[in-house]
């Protein structure tokens, strides 16, 4: 017992000095990624076999073949119905043993579409809908055209690898026939081929060499972006002379920003963009990958040669991802907008269901609340300081032990009190489950993955054993279905009686954290159903994690939404939970890199991201609170949250300038949210990301292409936080909507102050400014009756924020439902479009009417009008009435339209 606990001790010491990233390997440092990144360019080994081509109604297949080995591929290659989507798959053909292929990813599998083949000299093209691929046999590459221009180039480099599966060399006889074959031209020399070591731990790689790399080509880009998570710029920087960028979902101890490492969630999606066309390449692979981007800027090497051959052409920018194992399964999204191109990647992986009212509001965490007076206490200091606050969060210590799904009974004597208690007040709670399960026989949790073998096991069939918060700990396997049966029906009210259906919950430490793990977590050489080593399968463990969490929650309450927040993420987890960026620090980088991240993020499929408001490590001074919550209320996830050692920090405990502006942030947020609920239903329906770089509507300005430190809210709201120390103005970028460079009209959004050009802005701001500005041609609904959760508000009155073009028009949607469970996905819903055209104001419904709501329009501000009006008419089923219009900041407001928002009404503007 004691050397456990001494154990325990020193990984968790070591987990907490682990600052230094010689924690985490370099591609030097790992095997397949050197062999990878060693292959030479321009020089395939690949070539289509004559003869073996096969074309079917939707689909081509063809064997492929390494020239030197002999050894044969099958290649695959669809058109995918819905959306500019081909889909290419490569395996091999006979494998020694099947190779892994992810399937939880996608929402469903994409169905492929009618092709037309036509077959040229050494070349096939095939057309689906207004695309096509052209492959080229010898050398092989595929060429995708979308609508007859060049879009994205595969293995143009020639960068293909595919290591096919073989004997150990040792274990061959000499008179075996494959033996010779290997050795004489396949022979893969590197040291950490058939076993690798990294620090104290060993990899016993009992397959061998298997790894899989693809180039992809953007000739119409001149930026790429995507394959979060990093804590990077949104725009990918060239890996010429660094390390590639690496997506392999691990528990980074203080994480550094601008650095291509890898963090906690991984998407292997990536975008190139150029001012005409957008196209995207999803590599659904669930291994350790690295992805090494060329990019013209700082490809040295090649201006050289261009320069030296008088060339001016530079190569295209260009990826290559490499993946320890699996098989090639690629989606080329050919666009040719940035907003088709991310609907091509929700169309395959799906996008982030509507969530409850409450979870887009502002929550309130720290590691920890120490008990239940704790948690009433913060809860009434809310209301004493008139903050709204919606959802209270208990981190690890409100368990026995780190047992999940126990309570500490001395702290939390009784959980269920306390859960009443806060929802009278419309208050929710979020609790936290990790997936690492204490090793202690008395523990039901443990005794039942034991007896039922539901745990993960060593290559000798044993339950792995590593460290964790629990100490000793073991890892449900989530890959096998019972097992996530067994999870999900621990949520059922018989079996987790301590808790109520409005309890939500937050999966942390899910990469899995392994504390004596290699690089902090599970050694790949461990075994998942399906006879899976965890090195095929790793980024998606916390995916499959997750989706037993959602069936528990669903199972529990089946009409109520579950929201879940998780930490470890994989293509497609969005469809489940939210994410957050994570372990960062109280420092003014990493409010900085909070927007670069979920922007990154967003494009991924992920739009419900956010940071741990004030930072997580350290304590963050008054200044760096303030402008964090001013930042946080306008990302789509918005929770305070701090690590065990720091200062409490809940507003109140701040001088009183800083809470009023901390109050003032959070307050604004409500004032949102009926827009933030507008948009996220807008999601859910067309995969559209909420949060947004400038070049999703701004494709044609480059200036706008690397910052990011500004996003779009859909094509709303631009926001510039305020992130600089000290900071008494701002340069806000107003992105121009051609060559011209005119652009936007622009509105504060506090003193309706109209912005008429584009480019670059300095604006003054004080402590208490978000630079945050409406577009013109826009229609805002907002609530302006702030109460102490968003869950009392759902009947109050709307205001419309009608912001002009220069014609002089607008147009916006207000989505409204119960909030919280899925009668709307069975049409109890209303959604209203309002037009604003020559003077007046029109409601529609886009759909009919099928909520009941006794809410109302109470006032309609308008923006941008060239003349003042004298009054204003409201036209209801042909009644006329008159409103009063009255100057409201540099606009005007209709005074109480009084109009429920279930009635179609005009409202007409006299001059
Ligand atoms: O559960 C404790 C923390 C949590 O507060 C944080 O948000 C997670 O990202 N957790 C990580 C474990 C360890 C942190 C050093």
């Amino acid at each position: 017992m004691r050397l456990a606990i001494f154990l325990l001790i020193l990984c968790i010491f070591e987990y907490a000095v682990a600052v230094d990233q010689t924690n985490f390997k370099t591609c030097d440092q790992s095997s397949f990624c050197r062999r990878c990144r060693n292959v030479k360019p321009d020089n395939t080994k690949f070539a289509l076999v004559p003869g073996t081509l096969n074309i079917y109604s939707d689909s081509i297949t063809a064997d492929l073949q390494h020239k030197d080995n002999k050894h044969l591929f099958s290649l695959k290659l669809e058109g995918i119905e819905k959306g500019d989507t081909f889909r290419l798959l490569i395996d091999e053909k006979t494998p020694l043993k099947p190779r892994y292929r992810v399937v939880d990813s996608l929402k469903e599998i994409p169905k492929p579409g009618s092709i037309k083949v036509q077959e040229g000299q050494g070349e096939l093209t095939i057309t689906s809908g207004s695309n096509k691929a052209v492959v080229v046999a010898d050398p092989f590459r595929i060429d995708f055209y979308q609508n007859n221009v060049l879009t994205v180039s595969v293995n143009a480099k020639g960068l293909l690898t595919f290591e096919h599966l073989r004997p150990k060399p040792q274990e061959l006889g000499t008179d075996s026939p494959d033996a010779n074959e290997v050795k004489s031209s396949d022979e893969i020399t590197d040291p950490g081929a058939w076993e690798e070591n990294f620090k104290s731990h060993h990899d016993s790689k009992p397959y061998g060499p298997e790894a899989v790399a693809l180039d992809f080509s953007f000739p119409e880009a001149e930026v790429l972006f995507g394959i979060p998570e990093h804590a990077d710029s949104f725009v990918l920087k060239s890996t010429s002379g660094t390390d590639p960028y690496r997506l392999y979902n691990t528990d980074v101890f203080e994480y550094i920003l601008d650095s291509k490492m890898a963090l906690y969630g991984s998407v292997p999606v990536l975008y190139g963009h150029g001012p005409k066309r957008t196209a995207g390449v999803f590599w659904q692979n669930a291994a350790e990958t690295w992805v090494d981007i060329y990019t013209a800027e700082k490809n040295v090497v090649s201006s050289i040669v261009n320069f030296v051959s008088g060339s001016s052409k530079t190569d295209p920018p260009a990826a290559h991802f490499m993946s320890e194992s699996g098989i090639i399964d690629v989606f080329i999204l050919l666009g040719p907008s940035p907003i088709d191109v991310f609907k091509q990647y929700t169309e395959l992986t799906g996008s982030g269901p509507l969530p409850q009212m409450f979870a887009l509001a502002y929550h309130q965490s720290r590691w920890n609340y120490n008990s239940e007076d704790d948690v009433e206490e913060v809860s009434a200091k809310f209301d004493e300081y008139d903050i709204p606050m919606d959802t209270m969060w208990l981190d690890i210590e409100y368990t026995d032990g780190k047992r999940y799904f126990t309570w500490d009974k001395f702290k939390f004597s009784n959980p269920l009190g306390m859960f009443r208690n806060l929802s009278k007040l419309g208050r929710h709670m979020v609790i936290i489950i990790d997936p690492h399960i204490k090793r202690d026989d008395q523990y039901f949790f443990h005794k039942d993955c034991t007896e039922r073998g539901l745990y993960t096991k060593t290559r000798e069939g044993k339950d792995y054993e590593g460290w964790c918060w629990p100490g000793a700990a073991s890892y449900p396997d989530f890959f096998n279905p019972e097992v996530r049966a067994y999870y999900a029906s621990q949520y059922l009210p018989s079996n987790f009686k301590t808790v109520t259906a409005d309890v939500m919950i937050w999966n942390d430490m899910n990469e899995p954290s392994v504390f004596n793990g290699p690089e902090v977590t599970m050694p790949k050489d461990m075994i998942h159903y399906g006879n899976w080593e965890h090195r095929d399968v790793h980024n998606l463990y916390g995916h499959m994690h997750v989706m037993g969490t959602f069936d528990g929650l669903l199972g529990r309450d089946p009409n109520q939404r579950p929201y879940i927040l998780t930490r470890s993420h994989f293509a497609g987890t969005q469809r489940y939970a939210s994410i957050w960026t994570g372990d960062n620090t109280a420092d003014w980088g990493h409010l900085q890199h909070s927007l670069k991240m979920c922007l990154s993020e967003a494009v991924a499929g992920f739009s419900f991201c956010g940071a741990d408001v004030g930072g997580f490590f350290g304590n963050p001074d008054a200044e760096l609170f303030a402008r964090w919550y001013q930042t946080g209320a306008f990302l789509p996830f918005f929770r305070g949250h701090a690590h065990i050692d720091t200062k409490r920090r809940e507003p109140w405990l701040f001088p009183e300038d800083t809470r009023l502006i901390v109050r003032d942030a959070i307050r604004k947020r409500y004032a949102f949210l009926p827009l933030w609920y507008t948009m996220f239903y807008e999601h859910e329906m067309t995969g559209e990301p909420v949060m947004r770089p400038l070049l999703a509507h701004y494709p044609q300005d480059k200036e706008g292409y690397n910052i990011d430190y500004e996003f779009l809210l859909q094509d709303r709201l631009l926001v510039r936080p305020v992130m600089d120390r000290g900071a008494s103005k701002v340069n806000v970028y107003f992105p121009s909507t051609d060559d011209k460079k005119t652009g936007d009209v622009w509105y504060d959004i506090n003193t309706l102050k109209k912005y008429t050009n584009a480019g670059y802005e300095s604006l003054p701001v004080d402590s208490r400014t978000i630079p945050v500005f409406q577009r013109g041609g826009t229609i805002i609904p907002k609530k302006e009756r702030i109460r102490r959760a968003a869950t009392l508000m759902k009947n109050d009155p709307y205001t419309l924020v009608v912001c002009l073009d220069r014609a002089g028009k607008a147009q916006g949607t207000l989505y409204i439902d119960d909030e919280k469970s899925y009668a709307y996905r069975k049409g109890e819903f209303n959604y209203l479009l309002f037009e604003f055209e020559n003077g007046q104001l029109n409601v529609n419904f886009k759909s009919k009417p099928n909520f009941k709501t006794t809410a109302w329009i109470e006032r309609v501000v308008i923006a941008g009008l060239d003349r003042t009006p004298k009054s204003a008419t409201l036209i209801v089923g042909g009644v006329s009435q008159d409103l009063e219009v009255l100057p409201h900041e540099e606009g005007v407001a209709i005074r109480k339209p009084g109009i429920s928002v279930l009635e179609l009404f005009t409202i007409r503007l006299n001059f």
